[in-house]
Protein backbone atom coordinates (compact mmCIF):
# COMPACT_ATOMS: atom_id res chain seq x y z
CA UNK A 1 0.00 0.00 0.00
CA UNK A 2 0.57 3.63 -0.78
CA UNK A 3 1.11 5.85 2.47
CA UNK A 4 1.21 9.74 2.43
CA UNK A 5 2.72 11.05 5.69
CA UNK A 6 1.48 14.66 6.06
CA UNK A 7 0.81 17.70 8.56
CA UNK A 8 2.86 20.98 9.92
CA UNK A 9 6.51 21.85 10.16
CA UNK A 10 8.81 19.76 12.75
CA UNK A 11 5.60 17.57 13.82
CA UNK A 12 7.63 14.64 13.55
CA UNK A 13 6.88 13.19 9.95
CA UNK A 14 10.86 12.06 9.37
CA UNK A 15 11.23 10.82 12.58
CA UNK A 16 7.64 8.77 12.23
CA UNK A 17 8.65 7.66 8.78
CA UNK A 18 12.04 6.23 10.32
CA UNK A 19 10.64 4.62 13.13
CA UNK A 20 7.83 3.17 10.71
CA UNK A 21 10.80 1.57 8.11
CA UNK A 22 13.04 0.65 10.63
CA UNK A 23 15.70 3.15 8.93
CA UNK A 24 15.26 2.33 5.67
CA UNK A 25 14.40 5.70 4.20
CA UNK A 26 15.62 8.38 2.41
CA UNK A 27 14.95 12.45 3.94
CA UNK A 28 15.76 15.05 1.13
CA UNK A 29 16.46 17.76 3.64
CA UNK A 30 18.62 21.13 4.08
CA UNK A 31 19.47 21.92 7.06
CA UNK A 32 17.63 19.56 8.92
CA UNK A 33 14.09 20.63 7.29
CA UNK A 34 12.08 18.33 4.50
CA UNK A 35 12.56 20.43 1.22
CA UNK A 36 11.64 17.69 -1.35
CA UNK A 37 10.56 14.19 0.42
CA UNK A 38 10.67 11.12 2.86
CA UNK A 39 10.48 7.64 1.09
CA UNK A 40 11.15 4.52 2.95
CA UNK A 41 9.28 0.91 2.68
CA UNK A 42 7.93 -0.65 5.99
CA UNK A 43 7.27 -4.58 6.09
CA UNK A 44 4.09 -5.19 7.63
CA UNK A 45 3.72 -9.11 8.06
CA UNK A 46 4.76 -9.59 4.31
CA UNK A 47 3.13 -6.54 3.43
CA UNK A 48 5.12 -3.82 1.32
CA UNK A 49 4.09 -0.82 2.79
CA UNK A 50 5.38 2.54 0.89
CA UNK A 51 6.02 5.84 2.61
CA UNK A 52 6.29 9.28 1.77
CA UNK A 53 6.76 11.84 3.50
CA UNK A 54 6.03 15.42 2.64
CA UNK A 55 7.86 18.94 3.54
CA UNK A 56 6.19 20.62 5.87
CA UNK A 57 6.93 24.06 4.31
CA UNK A 58 3.94 25.65 3.15
CA UNK A 59 4.98 26.68 -0.10
CA UNK A 60 6.03 23.30 -1.29
CA UNK A 61 2.49 22.48 -2.03
CA UNK A 62 3.46 20.98 -5.55
CA UNK A 63 5.96 18.25 -4.29
CA UNK A 64 3.16 17.63 -1.92
CA UNK A 65 0.51 17.29 -4.68
CA UNK A 66 2.80 14.80 -6.05
CA UNK A 67 3.45 13.04 -3.19
CA UNK A 68 -0.14 11.91 -2.71
CA UNK A 69 -0.82 11.31 -6.33
CA UNK A 70 -2.46 8.10 -5.38
CA UNK A 71 -1.87 7.50 -1.64
CA UNK A 72 -4.33 4.53 -0.36
CA UNK A 73 -3.94 5.94 3.11
CA UNK A 74 -2.85 9.20 5.12
CA UNK A 75 -0.95 9.50 8.53
CA UNK A 76 -1.46 13.22 9.74
CA UNK A 77 0.60 14.00 11.96
CA UNK A 78 0.18 17.02 14.41
CA UNK A 79 2.80 18.29 17.58
CA UNK A 80 0.73 17.47 20.57
CA UNK A 81 3.05 19.60 22.19
CA UNK A 82 2.87 23.37 20.59
CA UNK A 83 0.02 25.23 20.23
CA UNK A 84 1.22 27.57 17.54
CA UNK A 85 1.39 25.34 14.70
CA UNK A 86 -1.97 23.88 15.09
CA UNK A 87 -3.08 26.78 12.73
CA UNK A 88 -0.68 25.26 10.30
CA UNK A 89 -1.89 22.11 10.74
CA UNK A 90 -5.61 23.36 9.66
CA UNK A 91 -4.24 24.30 6.59
CA UNK A 92 -2.19 21.49 6.12
CA UNK A 93 -5.27 19.39 6.73
CA UNK A 94 -7.68 21.06 4.45
CA UNK A 95 -4.86 20.27 1.88
CA UNK A 96 -4.57 17.00 1.84
CA UNK A 97 -8.31 17.02 2.12
CA UNK A 98 -8.55 18.62 -1.24
CA UNK A 99 -5.80 16.10 -2.76
CA UNK A 100 -7.11 13.27 -1.58
CA UNK A 101 -11.02 13.06 -1.12
CA UNK A 102 -12.57 10.41 0.86
CA UNK A 103 -8.98 8.46 1.28
CA UNK A 104 -8.40 7.02 4.97
CA UNK A 105 -6.52 8.72 7.68
CA UNK A 106 -5.70 8.36 10.99
CA UNK A 107 -3.89 11.26 13.26
CA UNK A 108 -0.77 10.52 15.09
CA UNK A 109 -0.87 12.89 17.94
CA UNK A 110 2.81 13.06 17.99
CA UNK A 111 5.18 13.85 21.26
CA UNK A 112 3.30 12.23 23.36
CA UNK A 113 6.88 10.89 25.46
CA UNK A 114 7.27 14.93 26.30
CA UNK A 115 5.70 15.83 30.00
CA UNK A 116 3.62 18.83 28.65
CA UNK A 117 2.46 17.08 25.63
CA UNK A 118 -1.30 17.91 25.06
CA UNK A 119 -3.94 14.63 25.99
CA UNK A 120 -6.00 14.00 22.82
CA UNK A 121 -8.99 15.95 24.12
CA UNK A 122 -7.52 19.01 24.60
CA UNK A 123 -5.64 18.43 20.79
CA UNK A 124 -9.63 18.10 19.36
CA UNK A 125 -10.69 21.01 21.28
CA UNK A 126 -7.88 22.85 19.60
CA UNK A 127 -8.40 21.47 16.11
CA UNK A 128 -12.11 21.47 15.39
CA UNK A 129 -10.84 19.67 11.53
CA UNK A 130 -10.13 16.14 14.07
CA UNK A 131 -13.73 15.78 14.38
CA UNK A 132 -14.39 12.08 13.42
CA UNK A 133 -11.07 11.21 12.52
CA UNK A 134 -9.47 8.42 14.58
CA UNK A 135 -6.54 10.48 16.70
CA UNK A 136 -3.54 8.11 18.35
CA UNK A 137 -1.53 9.48 21.00
CA UNK A 138 2.00 8.87 20.19
CA UNK A 139 5.45 9.01 19.85
CA UNK A 140 8.02 8.79 16.68
CA UNK A 141 10.85 9.16 19.41
CA UNK A 142 9.73 6.39 21.94
CA UNK A 143 7.45 4.37 18.84
CA UNK A 144 4.57 4.17 21.46
CA UNK A 145 1.41 3.63 19.70
CA UNK A 146 2.44 3.84 16.64
CA UNK A 147 2.50 0.16 15.41
CA UNK A 148 -1.10 0.33 15.97
CA UNK A 149 -2.08 3.30 13.96
CA UNK A 150 -0.20 2.11 11.10
CA UNK A 151 -2.10 -0.82 11.61
CA UNK A 152 -4.92 0.99 11.89
CA UNK A 153 -4.80 3.00 8.90
CA UNK A 154 -3.53 -0.38 6.87
CA UNK A 155 -6.78 -1.90 7.88
CA UNK A 156 -9.13 1.39 6.65
CA UNK A 157 -7.10 1.51 3.48
CA UNK A 158 -7.33 -2.37 2.80
CA UNK A 159 -11.57 -2.36 3.50
CA UNK A 160 -11.79 0.66 0.98
CA UNK A 161 -10.64 -2.13 -1.59
CA UNK A 162 -12.09 -5.07 0.20
CA UNK A 163 -14.33 -6.33 -3.48
CA UNK A 164 -11.24 -5.75 -5.64
CA UNK A 165 -9.20 -7.94 -3.07
CA UNK A 166 -11.34 -10.79 -2.54
CA UNK A 167 -11.61 -11.22 -6.30
CA UNK A 168 -8.04 -10.98 -6.33
CA UNK A 169 -7.82 -13.52 -3.60
CA UNK A 170 -10.45 -15.59 -5.64
CA UNK A 171 -9.20 -15.98 -8.91
CA UNK A 172 -5.23 -15.48 -8.23
CA UNK A 173 -3.87 -17.87 -10.66
CA UNK A 174 -6.11 -18.96 -12.90
CA UNK A 175 -5.67 -18.97 -16.56
CA UNK A 176 -8.17 -16.40 -17.32
CA UNK A 177 -8.41 -14.83 -14.16
CA UNK A 178 -8.52 -10.94 -15.35
CA UNK A 179 -12.01 -12.34 -17.54
CA UNK A 180 -13.21 -13.98 -14.40
CA UNK A 181 -12.22 -10.54 -12.05
CA UNK A 182 -14.06 -8.29 -15.13
CA UNK A 183 -16.90 -10.28 -15.20
CA UNK A 184 -17.04 -10.68 -10.93
CA UNK A 185 -16.92 -6.69 -10.67
CA UNK A 186 -18.55 -5.74 -13.70
CA UNK A 187 -15.41 -3.73 -14.82
CA UNK A 188 -14.04 -3.01 -18.93
CA UNK A 189 -10.56 -4.23 -19.72
CA UNK A 190 -8.59 -0.94 -19.10
CA UNK A 191 -10.19 -0.68 -15.40
CA UNK A 192 -9.42 -3.95 -14.75
CA UNK A 193 -5.96 -4.17 -15.93
CA UNK A 194 -5.51 -0.80 -14.03
CA UNK A 195 -6.49 -2.52 -10.61
CA UNK A 196 -3.77 -4.79 -11.68
CA UNK A 197 -1.48 -2.58 -12.29
CA UNK A 198 -1.85 -0.37 -9.31
CA UNK A 199 -1.27 -3.36 -7.20
CA UNK A 200 1.28 -4.90 -9.16
CA UNK A 201 3.48 -1.50 -8.39
CA UNK A 202 2.50 -2.25 -4.65
CA UNK A 203 3.66 -5.63 -4.78
CA UNK A 204 0.54 -6.98 -3.75
CA UNK A 205 0.75 -9.35 -6.92
CA UNK A 206 2.33 -10.47 -10.10
CA UNK A 207 0.55 -9.93 -13.27
CA UNK A 208 2.45 -12.42 -15.98
CA UNK A 209 3.24 -10.22 -19.34
CA UNK A 210 -0.42 -10.07 -21.58
CA UNK A 211 -2.38 -9.78 -17.94
CA UNK A 212 -4.50 -12.65 -18.39
CA UNK A 213 -3.13 -14.20 -15.13
CA UNK A 214 -2.09 -13.01 -11.50
CA UNK A 215 -1.43 -14.31 -8.74
CA UNK A 216 -1.08 -12.94 -5.62
CA UNK A 217 1.70 -12.71 -3.43
CA UNK A 218 1.45 -15.84 -0.48
CA UNK A 219 1.92 -13.46 2.18
CA UNK A 220 -0.62 -11.48 1.67
CA UNK A 221 -2.92 -13.11 0.63
CA UNK A 222 -5.14 -13.66 4.30
CA UNK A 223 -4.84 -9.99 4.09
CA UNK A 224 -6.56 -9.61 1.01
CA UNK A 225 -9.12 -12.29 1.93
CA UNK A 226 -9.62 -10.62 5.30
CA UNK A 227 -8.31 -7.25 5.88
CA UNK A 228 -8.96 -7.25 9.98
CA UNK A 229 -6.14 -9.81 10.06
CA UNK A 230 -3.68 -6.91 9.73
CA UNK A 231 -4.86 -5.48 13.48
CA UNK A 232 -3.58 -8.67 14.97
CA UNK A 233 0.03 -8.71 15.24
N1 LIG B 1 10.40 14.24 22.07
C1 LIG B 1 10.02 13.98 20.80
N2 LIG B 1 10.60 14.65 19.78
C2 LIG B 1 10.22 14.36 18.52
C3 LIG B 1 9.23 13.38 18.24
N3 LIG B 1 9.06 13.33 16.91
C4 LIG B 1 9.91 14.23 16.38
N4 LIG B 1 10.61 14.86 17.34
C5 LIG B 1 11.61 15.92 17.18
O1 LIG B 1 10.99 17.05 16.58
C6 LIG B 1 11.86 17.64 15.63
C7 LIG B 1 11.21 17.65 14.24
O2 LIG B 1 11.08 16.31 13.79
P1 LIG B 1 11.03 15.94 12.24
O3 LIG B 1 10.82 14.48 12.14
O4 LIG B 1 12.19 16.52 11.51
O5 LIG B 1 9.70 16.75 11.83
P2 LIG B 1 9.10 17.01 10.36
O6 LIG B 1 9.45 18.41 10.01
O7 LIG B 1 7.62 16.86 10.57
O8 LIG B 1 9.66 16.00 9.42
C8 LIG B 1 13.16 16.86 15.65
O9 LIG B 1 14.04 17.49 16.53
C9 LIG B 1 12.73 15.51 16.22
O10 LIG B 1 13.77 14.85 16.90
C10 LIG B 1 8.63 12.67 19.36
O11 LIG B 1 7.77 11.80 19.23
N5 LIG B 1 9.08 13.03 20.60
MG1 LIG C 1 10.64 16.27 7.68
Amino acid sequence: MKLVVTGPLASGKSLLINRITNGACINIERRGTTIAMDHGVANVDGMSVFMFGTPGLLRFRTMRKILCSGADGIIFVVDSVDPESDARAKLFFREVAFFLPGVPCVVAANKQDVEEARPVDRLRSSMSFLAGLPVFPCSAKTGENVDSMLRTLLYLSMMQWSSVFRKFAEHSGAKNGLSRFMKDLKVEREQAVGYLRRFELRKLLQVQVGDEQFFVKDSVRPFLENPVLIMHR
